[in-house]
């Protein structure tokens, strides 16, 4: 779904009829008063503001799933650099400054430089994409992300002939994040894709969830998301994009090379080696539910892959 950049919005343009209604929220309150859920539709006025957002049509890419609440997923998860609990982001990440924000793109392309953010957004189309996340940890969500292909950038930027893989890098600023005073990761955190998943259309560089702009515990201000992969590859507050020949090294390939391959599609044939990953928890669900193959995402990415070992290459 495309959308107008977040200062062009006008409130009076978000209209009841598109005021998108988190249907587990709807069961609750109208459970709770009493009625059915034809007539909840009417009452969006007692929803939580936090779950409202103005959402449009459909996109080709959106999943028809029931999104999560807000507050799950901006209390709810796993950004190291604040803390290893899933509540440590949330609490501890209120002195990051997100602004301004510059990227250093370079490697093999034609056009490196230092780019601010502002101005990368100012020549991307902004869309709202609904994805499924599956933390390889065994939970789930279905989040609500405003972004721009990172294909789009990678365009602009005009990648050499040796441009095979993408390699990204957190900030490193152990002053405001206090996760990365400890050594429980190396810092900074990097990661990497493969030129033809790093311009996948599913691929984003995503700037917002739910309308708003990503708090700092979602990446701030500026982070990937991959969803046919473990949420690790969905690197947070990025400030080098750096486009290479070789294979790169990855955070938790270089903490445990067993447990975490490179490629990390979801894949509930391949059991870490600790559990399995057969079953997910969809956070705020009761029941388990199965993992899909590339978190459901095989229509769109399996070509990508055919001939290799994914018990291999995982
Ligand atoms: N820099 C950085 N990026 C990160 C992480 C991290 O610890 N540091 N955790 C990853 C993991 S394991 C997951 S599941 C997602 C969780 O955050 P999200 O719910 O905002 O996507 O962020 C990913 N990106
Ligand atoms: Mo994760």
């Amino acid at each position: 779904m495309l959308i107008k950049q977040a200062d062009e919005l006008h409130p009076s343009e978000i209209t009841p009829e598109n005021v998108y209604l988190n249907r587990r929220t709807f069961i609750r309150i109208a459970s709770a008063a009493g009625i059915g859920l034809a007539s909840s539709a009417v009452f969006p006025h007692l929803l939580d503001s936090q779950d409202r957002w103005p959402q449009g049509k459909k996109g080709p890419y959106d999943v028809s799933e029931e999104v999560n609440k807000f507050k799950d997923i901006t209390t709810y998860n796993n950004f190291y650099e604040f803390g290893v609990d899933k509540g440590d982001p949330a609490e501890n990440s209120g002195s990051f400054h997100p602004k301004p924000w510059t990227v250093h793109i370079e490697g093999e392309i034609k056009k490196p430089a230092t780019y601010n953010l502002d101005d990368i957004l100012k020549l991307s189309k902004i869309e709202d994409r609904i994805y499924r996340h599956r933390c390889v940890e065994g939970w789930s969500m279905v989040i609500p992300w405003r972004g721009f292909p990172l294909a789009d950038l990678i365009k602009r930027v005009e990648p050499t002939s040796k441009a095979k893989y993408v390699t990204f890098e957190t900030i490193y600023r152990p002053e405001e994040m206090p996760g990365q005073k400890r050594s429980v990761l190396e810092w900074p955190y990097v990661e990497g894709l493969r030129m033809d998943e790093a311009r996948h259309p599913l691929t984003l560089l995503a700037v917002g969830l739910y309308g708003k702009d990503l708090l700092n515990q979602n990446g701030a201000p500026l982070r990937l998301v991959v969803p046919w992969k473990y949420g690790f590859k969905s690197i947070k507050s990025i400030v080098r994009i750096k486009f290479v020949e070789k294979e790169p090294q990855t955070t938790w390939n270089l903490l445990a090379p067993n447990e975490y391959g490179f490629y990390s599609n979801v894949n509930p044939d391949v059991d870490h080696p600790r559990w399995s990953q057969k079953t997910e928890r969809r956070i705020g669900d009761f029941l388990k539910r199965k993992t899909l193959m590339f978190n459901g995402y095989g229509d769109l990415v399996s070509g990508m892959y055919t001939g290799m070992d994914l018990k291999k290459n995982f």
